[in-house]
């Protein structure tokens, strides 16, 4: 198993050290990275110490080592999987060949274009998480931002690095280009909508990582099929750090729904006045807040009917996650029907070329997994004694991207006026009122063992340390 080279100015298992040309380049991109991070990466803390895993090597040992580090000291590094010799392409036209260790010439501005799409959300979710610091319900819960954040920055490395290394001189301009688009700026924003929606709570923090995160584990798993070896094996390490991202979320969204239920028994009442003024989240809004970020990841992959899709899964580039499941990995003589929309706007039964439909298939699994978490908190609420169910939105509803981007429809699915849709929305997505009243609630807390008012503590915490370990440092 490769050691990861630490010594190095850049930590790398990609013998970096062997080729000067690209790590001049990569430590020419470093200083920008560091002066990006700190102008638009954490508000405040940047001086404290704070508990975090580093990786010291790809294998099941070293992947993870804890210690406390100040945030701008973190190594960030290029590591990828290791190798697998006689590796071959495994779907699309192409079955049987050896997987690329170059690009292909024929593939590079496809290939590019996945790679800056991927590169681009891992800073943006670092800018819109920037402020949350100020309002952390714990110690342990600002930790785990901050891991999430410097994981993001080393998934942004890991892009950046396939961009130096494959792609010349675009490849070098698209990695500038990786810093200056920013999220949410007017003039110049990231790529993918989801990437610039505020994150000013930490409500929408746990919605984020719970929802988007785990677009990105299925984005991940899809390009670490790839027939491009290096993306695949970038992409494979990636998911590793990706299942705590999601984990942070759903253990936020499960501890704040205890406290919430806790609440609610005390009270004997299901009351949403009541429940807001004992200060805790009532679960109407959390669904409103399930509705607004599910939706928003929906558009995250694509079109239901991509053309882009097709190509990109012929030529070997992305495939569908955990491609070995399927069957037939060429697909091209196959055909995928669904629930499309007629001319008339109406739903209507469409067929269409299976690999046209590989973003909606991804899509789907994605739905899947995302139906475990509301199981768990529904079973919760269920044992609370309550009947209250969260449920998944319709992948109609509130889309941006695709077939329905623009159609009205209810939670359910079902097709509306716009009337009806307006006058609707507040119960169906977070209205003015319901972010205020979140905004109300988040207060930073920073005591040791202390955690606010409007969620349970953790019920364990971080690599067997108890819960009330000084997570983060605040001396300076
Ligand atoms: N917003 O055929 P279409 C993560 C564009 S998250 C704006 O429908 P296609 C993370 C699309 O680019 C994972 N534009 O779809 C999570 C195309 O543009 P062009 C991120 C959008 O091409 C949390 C056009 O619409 N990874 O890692 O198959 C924290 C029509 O394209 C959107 C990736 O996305 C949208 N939502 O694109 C941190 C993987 N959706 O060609 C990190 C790389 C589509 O007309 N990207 N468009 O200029 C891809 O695989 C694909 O580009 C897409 C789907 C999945 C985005
Ligand atoms: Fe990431
Ligand atoms: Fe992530």
């Amino acid at each position: 198993m490769t050691k990861l080279n630490y010594k190095e100015k850049i930590p790398n298992n990609v013998d970096l050290s062997n080729d000067l040309s690209l790590q001049r380049a990569l430590e020419h991109w470093q200083p920008k990275f560091k002066s990006w991070w700190t102008e638009m990466g954490p508000e405040g803390f940047q001086t404290s110490d704070v508990y975090l895993r580093t990786a010291t090597s790809v294998d099941a040992d070293g992947w993870a080592t804890y210690g406390k580090v100040k945030m701008p000291e973190y190594r960030w590094g290029i590591f990828l999987n290791d190798k697998v010799s006689d590796r071959k392409i495994h779907f699309g036209d192409n079955i049987g060949d050896p997987v690329w260790q170059q690009v292909p010439g024929d593939y590079r501005s496809i290939l590019r274009k996945l790679i800056v799409t991927q590169g681009d959300t891992e800073p943006a979710s670092v800018e819109q998480q920037r402020e949350l610091g100020k309002t952390c319900p714990s110690l342990y819960d600002l930790r785990n931002l901050f891991q999430v954040n410097v994981e993001e920055g080393r998934h942004l490395w890991a892009m950046v690095y396939l961009l130096h290394a494959y792609f010349g001189r675009d490849g070098r301009e698209e990695a500038e280009g990786l810093l200056e688009r920013n999220s949410g700026d007017i003039d110049n924003p990231r790529i993918l909508g989801t990437f610039n929606e505020p994150i000013t709570d930490w409500v929408s923090f746990f919605m984020f990582t719970y929802f988007t995160d785990r677009d990105g584990k299925y984005q991940l798993k899809s390009l670490a099929e790839s027939s491009f070896d290096p993306l695949a094996r970038t992409c494979q390490f990636m998911l590793t750090e990706e299942a705590h991202h999601m984990q942070v979320g759903e253990t936020g969204i499960t501890r704040m729904i205890q406290k919430t239920l806790e609440v609610m028994n005390a009270l004997k009442s299901d009351s949403i006045d009541a429940i807001r003024n004992a200060g805790v989240v009532d679960l109407q809004t959390i669904q409103r807040y399930i509705n607004f970020w599910f939706s928003s990841s929906l558009d995250l992959f694509g079109s239901e009917i991509s053309s882009n899709s097709a190509t990109a899964f012929a030529n070997g580039l992305k495939g569908r996650p955990d491609e070995m499941r399927y069957k037939d990995h060429s697909e091209k003589n196959n055909s995928f029907t669904f629930e499309g929309l007629s001319l008339e706007n109406t739903l209507v039964e469409q067929t269409i070329p299976m690999r046209n439909a590989m973003n909606e298939i991804t899509r789907r699994s994605y739905v899947t997994d995302c139906e475990i978490g509301l199981k768990r908190w529904n079973r919760l609420i269920k044992k609370a004694g309550y009947d209250i169910i969260f449920t998944l939105p319709s992948t109609r509803f509130r889309r941006n991207i695709g077939i329905w981007a623009g159609i009205d429809s209810n939670p359910e699915g079902i097709i509306i006026t716009k009337n009806e849709f307006d006058s609707k929305v507040n119960s169906w997505l977070p209205s003015e009122g319901d972010k205020e009243f979140i905004k109300s609630l988040m207060v930073q807390v920073t005591k040791v063992n202390k955690t606010a008012g409007w969620i349970a503590p953790p019920s364990r915490g971080i690599n067997s340390l108890e819960i009330g370990y000084e997570y983060v440092e605040l001396r300076q």
